[in-house]
């Protein structure tokens, strides 16, 4: 012990002058004389330097063994910011702090300097992001593939109690972590037109001509595993204007013209990122996005491994390509277009190649956010590609037309062009070996509704993967005196395997580890307390049960009806005098589509709450009403840990898994939630005594819909409690919301947001009596904590390497 403190001393001074040196290189200035910006990239110049060997090392370790790749195309990758996580996974995070410490810097006020990166709206980006983490950090050769937008998801703010969309500028001071790889540039081609021209010996090759042509410039960026020396790479794609584009000298007006319309439709296409996640929209620009990145991605990948000497026939053998929902689904036709134009393959040779080696996973059972492109949109943009998805089709047609002789509906259900629509779910489960959901009761609904009949068809290529959450971000770095707590418990092994939190079990009952717990969540309440007091906030006592929705807004997900139960509660505070809950904070946060009106005016409504409730000094030690502006990944590392009850309350069957949930748990929050998504796995997990489920069920909702048996109107008038906050929403006590009325009663309130009100009222009141009994809520809490370690992304990333990709650890000496 006293060799390595002498080790860390010695090593701690090298690292003090590596900052002060590595300041004049960057800046010409001494470190004491740098602002907060200029040592924050100092730092993390720093840290590259740490990072960048065992980069080169990673790499030189893949080519030389040739070990399968794995590929995952994403649209979005939500990272969020990279430094604090980079430390704890070099196992460096000491170092630096004692250091930075003595340079007269706390390494805690130098992360916010980090642009937090918002490429992704939720979910599915934030989910590419852990599984990222988790690849690099079980040694696989796993990497990222997405867009390097210039502006990621908008800021948002509340100005009068509304959202308003802010850009999101994350590159204006520039973005530490990426290498601008400007010789390893492809061209992706757009518009023309393509057709087969039979040469003199009589074989067919294709023509594409009149194209248009975008180079797409790689920036990588460094994935650095935990404490085992493997960093992988995450490829950002950038949009850029042909090199030789610069003279203008020689041209007539028109061809300037025409120039200068080429560059705006190449500056567009990296521009921003698609603020919606909930409604799909034939976008032209989207399409250009996903062939854009898809294009070059695979491109680039089928240029490294022709570079290392490899057969194209062993590709699959050595290539793995995830398709991260349908967005990056053309992935399907583009390999087929590499092999069969570009390496001359055959046709069956080429297509067994694909399909060995995508794989897809499907995120969503809603049918408004599954993509479709019409024909007239697609064609003439990707001509080739479009003839490739043609003559997937029609041999996937023939194949089923010759299983089901006399099946007109499976033609109709399973082909892929349909409608005069490219249906891109159809084209990646055709184009896959392998089509998962993202938690066990979604991966059923799947296979029984939404794609029955592509699982009648392929019964064996449905397979669940349920979604987990890293650990090393959402625990380790997020809530560092809870993990101390757990090293001391357990010792430290399960940072390394997380499953291991599971001999937290044996503690649940030990008072001096729950009196710790306690005051480790009384630690981070008080952290969430301070942000929002300084970010212009209220104050909100850290001796309040913290109830906490964060995510996406949206009609599903039922923000709405938890507004309406604090609207009850404020009633009932109010007019009965017999009627008492214990002191309760209730938090919101999430951002809503810029062109979803509910959404808007469910944050409108929620604001409207809390103004009033908040300044009623009658109620205000009971209840208080806290909308976070601008939730995303940095401020979730404040509000996971700080919750007492996550809400987790989607309709069942809607929310394929939820990932939020698991962050709670694994901070010691109780679900209170329906038995949807990945609920059900969590409350299989704790037991049904440590979280309170409620509501109806996936069965019960997929029924009403079927028979088209549920009025909401009747709900209101037989449900007194209804009645009140429906009433209160037109009535003027907190302005004009007719509405979010109109949707609930003219809409008949698609979301049983009614028909759950009073078993959503029902499961508060059950939280707050155990609450009351403090021994027994610790206890529940630390059964969370101990049973979380099945949701870390650690468990997924293992599942889908044995099961789908086939690929083993390679360890990095
Ligand atoms: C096509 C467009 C409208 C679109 C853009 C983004 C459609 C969907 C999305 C994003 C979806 C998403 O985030 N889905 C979430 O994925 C998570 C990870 O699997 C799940 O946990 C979560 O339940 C699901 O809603």
């Amino acid at each position: 012990m006293a060799n390595k403190r002498n080790e860390l001393g010695l090593a701690k001074e090298g690292l003090k002058q590596r900052f002060l040196a590595t300041a004049h290189i960057l800046w010409g200035s001494d470190f004491a004389d740098l602002t907060s910006h200029e040592v924050y990239a100092t730092i993390a110049a720093v840290v590259k330097q740490y990072i960048s060997e065992n980069w080169v090392k990673t790499n030189k370790a893949y080519t030389k063994r040739r070990d399968k790749q794995i590929y995952y195309f994403s649209i979005e990758f939500l990272l969020g910011r990279l430094m604090r996580s980079n430390l704890v996974n070099l196992g460096e995070m000491e170092l630096f702090s004692d250091a930075l410490e003595e340079l007269g810097v706390n390494l805690d006020e130098v992360f916010p300097e980090e642009p937090d990166a918002g490429l992704g709206n939720g979910g599915l980006g934030r989910l590419a992001a852990c599984f990222i983490d988790s690849m690099a950090s079980l040694g696989l050769p796993g990497h990222g593939c997405s867009i390097r937008y210039q502006y990621g998801l908008f800021e948002q703010k509340i100005i009068k109690g509304n959202q308003v969309e802010i850009p999101d500028n994350w590159l204006g001071n520039g973005f530490e972590w990426e290498y601008r790889k400007a010789d390893k540039a492809v061209n992706v081609k757009f518009n023309g037109n393509a057709y087969m021209k039979e040469e003199e010996d009589g074989s067919l090759s294709l023509v594409h001509e009149d194209y248009m042509t975008v180079m797409a410039v790689p920036y990588d960026v460094p994935i650095v595993g935990f404490r085992n020396n493997t960093v992988n790479t995450l490829r950002l794609w950038n949009a850029e204007v042909n090199r030789d584009f610069s003279d203008y000298g020689t041209m007539t007006r028109e061809q300037i013209q025409a120039k200068k319309e080429y560059r705006n439709f190449v500056e567009s296409i990296t521009e921003y990122l698609y603020p919606d996640d909930s409604s799909y929209e034939g976008r032209r620009l989207r399409l250009i996005q996903e062939y854009f990145f898809v294009s070059a991605g695979v491109q680039s990948i089928v240029r490294h491994y022709l570079l290392a000497g490899m057969d194209i026939k062993d590709f699959a053998k050595k290539i793995a390509i995830h398709i991260n929902d349908t967005h990056p689904a053309v992935a399907v036709a583009e390999l087929m277009r590499i092999l069969v134009d570009e390496e001359r393959m055959d046709w069956e040779e080429a297509w067994e190649i694909t399909r060995e080696t995508m794989a897809y996973t499907n995120h969503t059972i809603m049918p408004e956010a599954l993509e479709k492109w019409p024909i007239d949109m697609f064609r003439p943009l990707l001509p080739r590609i479009y003839m490739i998805v043609e003559e997937i089709n029609r041999r996937h047609l023939e194949e089923v037309r010759r299983r089901f002789p006399n099946g007109e509906q499976m033609v109709h259900e399973l082909s892929i062009i349909e409608d005069g629509q490219v249906h891109m779910a159809r084209l990646a489960i055709v184009g896959s070996h392998s089509v998962n959901g993202v938690a066990a009761i979604h991966t059923d609904i799947l296979k029984k509704d939404t794609l029955k009949f592509f699982h009648r068809y392929y019964p064996t290529k449905f397979n669940n993967k349920t979604n987990g959450i890293t650990h090393r971000r959402w625990l380790i770095g997020a809530n560092p005196e809870l993990t101390a707590l757990i090293d001391e418990t357990i010792g430290d092994a399960w940072q390394k395997a997380p499953d291991q939190l599971s001999h937290l079990n044996d503690h649940v009952t030990d008072k001096a580890f729950l009196a710790e717990l306690s005051k480790i969540k009384r630690l981070r309440k008080v952290d969430l307390s301070d942000y929002i007091h300084t970010h212009g906030g209220i104050l909100v006592d850290p001796d309040m049960i913290f109830d906490v929705q964060v995510k996406r807004i949206h009609s599903y997900k039922r923000q709405i009806m938890n507004i309406l139960h604090i609207m009850y509660l404020y009633h009932e505070l109010k007019t009965n005098k017999r009627f008492r809950i214990p002191p309760t904070a209730r938090f919101f946060g999430g951002k809503a589509a810029p062109g979803y009106y509910i959404a808007k005016e469910t944050i409108r409504l929620i604001n409207a709450v809390a103004d009033k409730v908040n300044n009623d000094k009658a109620v205000s030690d009971m209840l208080k009403v806290v909308f976070i502006e601008n939730f995303g990944v940095s401020i979730g590392e404040i509000v996971y840990p700080a919750a007492d009850i996550s809400e987790q309350i989607s309709t069942a069957s809607k929310e394929a898994s939820g990932t939020g949930n698991m962050k709670f748990m694994m901070n010691g929050a109780l679900t209170l939630g329906t038995l949807d998504g990945a609920n059900v796995e969590i409350s299989q997990a704790v037991g049904r005594e440590h979280c309170e489920i409620f509501g109806l069920r996936a069965e019960e909702v997929l029924n009403y819909y079927a028979t088209g048996s549920y009025k909401a109107w009747d709900e209101y008038n037989t449900n007194p409690a209804v009645r009140l906050v429906v009433s209160q929403l037109v009535d003027g006590t907190y302005g004009d919301f007719h509405s979010l009325r109109d949707y609930l009663i003219q809409g008949n309130d698609e979301f049983f947001v009614l028909k759950d009100f009073s078993a959503y009222d029902r499961a508060h009141k059950n939280m707050n009596r155990k609450y009351e009994d403090q021994a027994a809520w610790l206890k529940s809490s630390a059964i969370n904590i101990a049973n979380s370690g099945v949701f870390s992304s650690d468990r997924t990333i293992k599942e889908y390497a044995d099961d789908i990709w086939h690929v083993k650890p390679a360890i990095i000496v």
